[in-house]
């Protein structure tokens, strides 16, 4: 309850950051991602993890203006690295919540239109549950925001309960590959042999694969071996303030 009172007026206070999760692709070796993930800091007490907060901006409805911000957050942040010379892609999470919004397709073009960066450096990363309520209404909805110019990620790949029919007929640019698979990926020949068919039905669609949860250089290895072609995690880095991000991308050209 203390949380949720806190919560009041957050975003008006500026109490909402983003840090920057940096996203390795192994063919050029270079950062050329990231993920934007919210953060909280109320005053007096402390940095709020997400898993105590998203839910209660879910359940509030809050998401929605929380989320339209950090639309324009990270679409103002890809547009200064981009006049800084740093192309880097920035992917921003999507909630059910603000995935049925009506007034999500607006809000992703004010981002565009406010930041002037290119569509396609911003990254929606949605999950196959969120799809699954009512499938033709997501396919419609990624339609428009391909129209829009954005790129769309597929989030959590491998843990929903798609059916492989629908996934084919998504319009997206990357499948993100959940870090359950990855974490064994070097022991476990059932997790090899599923990130091994997450890449095949990616190259069979034409789109990037991203293994999330890369915590060790193994893990690493065997990801590119597989054919993955992007990697995120503590390896690389963990999410960190644009500053910090900046940075390390930098020292990787
Ligand atoms: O670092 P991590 O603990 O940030 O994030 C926890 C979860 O919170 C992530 O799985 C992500 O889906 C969710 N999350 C983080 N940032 C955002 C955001 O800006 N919007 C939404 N909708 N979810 C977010
Ligand atoms: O949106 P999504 O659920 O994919 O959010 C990613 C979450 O995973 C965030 O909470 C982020 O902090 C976390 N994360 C990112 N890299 C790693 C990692 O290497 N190991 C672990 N355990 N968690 C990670
Ligand atoms: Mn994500
Ligand atoms: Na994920």
């Amino acid at each position: 309850l203390q949380l949720e009172q806190a919560l009041h007026g957050a975003l008006e206070r500026g109490e909402f950051a983003l840090h920057y999760q940096p996203q390795l692709d192994f063919a050029s070796g270079r950062i050329v991602g990231c993920e934007a993930l919210l953060r909280w800091h109320p005053p007096g007490l402390g940095p709020v993890p997400p898993v105590q907060f998203i839910g209660l901006l879910e359940e509030s409805g809050q998401i929605v203006e929380v989320g339209a911000w950090a639309l324009r957050e990270a679409a103002r942040q890809a547009a200064a690295w981009e006049r800084a010379g740093l192309p880097l892609r920035v992917g921003i999470n999507l909630s059910p919540r603000q995935f049925l919004n009506p007034q999500l397709p607006r809000h992703i073009e004010q981002a565009l239109q406010a930041s002037g960066v290119t569509p396609a450096r911003l990254e929606l990363e949605i999950t196959e549950s969120l799809t699954m309520h009512d499938v033709e209404h997501a396919i419609a909805l990624l339609r428009r925001f391909r129209a829009l110019g954005v790129s769309v990620a597929l989030d959590d790949f491998g843990v929903g309960h798609s059916s492989l029919a629908y996934v084919l007929q998504f319009p997206i640019d990357a499948l993100k590959i959940d870090r359950a698979f990855v974490t064994h990926v070097t022991r476990g020949r059932t997790d090899r042999a599923i990130v091994r068919a997450i890449v095949a039905l990616a190259q069979a669609l034409g789109v990037e694969t991203i293994a999330e949860g890369v915590e060790n250089q193994r893990q690493c290895d065997f990801l590119e071996a597989l054919g993955v072609t992007q990697a995120q995690g503590y390896l690389i880095g963990r999410p960190m303030p644009a500053a910090a991000l900046q940075e390390l991308a930098t020292q990787y050209r």
